[in-house]
């Protein structure tokens, strides 16, 4: 059946209620100036100055809701994605909620490798996407689903082994788990109905996209400024990591020039110090809203 409300012009965006990938995608909703309020205790959200609303769900729904054309977009966890086996077109990888499903047992425990798993236990709130691994090997499992606390599994006898979410890998540690191999690696997605969309509606997702992207070089860019003698600049310039030519202004103290640029951050410390050696002082490093090319 096609549920695609599709006659609506709004383009209709899911995202987690309350949960972990909830501030950062309000963040990010909002770093990219779609400005909305009373998200907290609304389930649909009609934003102030983009033809745009928000359906606030649990992010087990989403997937599906995206889908099935409920909603346009959506953002959630590679995870949910996979896991629920939806046809949705995946977007952009947005780099939060960075977590991955991974297979831990016991620390003193002979269950290591994929292969030590022939007939053992496992206990998952991932059954799809753990079958699916030990299968693809010519594993055989046994699959004890569970929805919640699958870390304490394996001291209650319930389980050999469990297949769970980790980032810090703290919540394994505090129960005698050692990780022992991912299934997969896994950040929050904006993903798309594969539903026909308007025009109107593929319209504004590209103008979504081109704010997204510009937020994303953004947040991995800094503006650097910094003051240098004339004398230096090619060398100043040869050690930029930057695409563009900088901007080079005169000062008021001749034989001297501001330098403006924008850089990868990742490269801000090793560069730095290069450019002090170079002549630069004074070097300023500011964060950047958002860019567009
Ligand atoms: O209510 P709703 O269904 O919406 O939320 P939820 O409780 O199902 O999900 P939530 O908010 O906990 O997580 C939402 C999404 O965040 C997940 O689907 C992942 O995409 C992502 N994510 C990132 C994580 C983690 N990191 C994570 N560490 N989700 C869960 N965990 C749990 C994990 O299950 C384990 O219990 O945290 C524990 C492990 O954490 P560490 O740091 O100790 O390794
Ligand atoms: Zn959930």
């Amino acid at each position: 059946m096609n549920r695609s409300l599709d006659h609506t012009t709004s383009l209709r965006i899911a995202i987690q209620k309350s949960g972990r990938l909830t501030d950062k995608t309000i963040d990010l909703l909002h770093g990219i100036g779609i400005e909305f309020d009373n998200y907290k205790r609304n389930l649909m959200v009609k934003t102030r100055n983009f033809d745009v609303e928000l359906l606030l769900l649990r992010d087990d729904d989403i997937p599906e809701y995206v889908q099935d054309g409920i909603c346009d977009l959506g953002f959630v966890g590679a995870n949910e994605v996979f896991e629920k086996n939806t046809r949705v077109n995946v977007l952009r990888g947005l780099n939060y909620g960075n977590c991955r499903l991974a297979v831990a047992s016991p620390k003193d425990s002979a269950l290591v490798n994929p292969s030590d798993f022939e007939g053992k236990k496992i206990a998952t709130s991932y059954p799809f996407l753990t079958k699916r691994f030990f299968e693809d090997q010519g594993i055989s499992i046994e699959m004890v689903e569970i929805s919640g606390a699958v870390e304490i599994t394996p001291q209650l006898h319930v389980a050999d082994a469990i297949s769970d979410l980790v980032s810090t890998g703290g919540t394994l540690k505090a129960n005698g788990l050692v990780e022992r191999f991912t299934i997969l690696e896994s950040e929050t997605k904006l993903i798309q109905t594969q539903q026909a969309l308007s025009e109107g509606k593929q319209q504004l997702i590209q103008k979504f996209l081109q704010r997204i992207d510009g937020y994303q070089t953004a947040k991995k860019s800094r503006y650097i400024l910094m003051n240098a003698p004339l004398s230096s600049v090619e060398t100043i310039k040869a050690l930029l990591p930057s695409m563009k030519s900088p901007t080079i202004m005169p000062l008021a103290e001749t034989e001297m020039v501001a330098i403006h640029s924008v850089i990868p951050y990742d490269q801000f410390w090793d560069v730095m110090e290069q450019l002090q050696d170079a002549g630069a002082s004074d070097i300023v490093m500011l964060p950047i809203e958002s860019m567009i090319a």
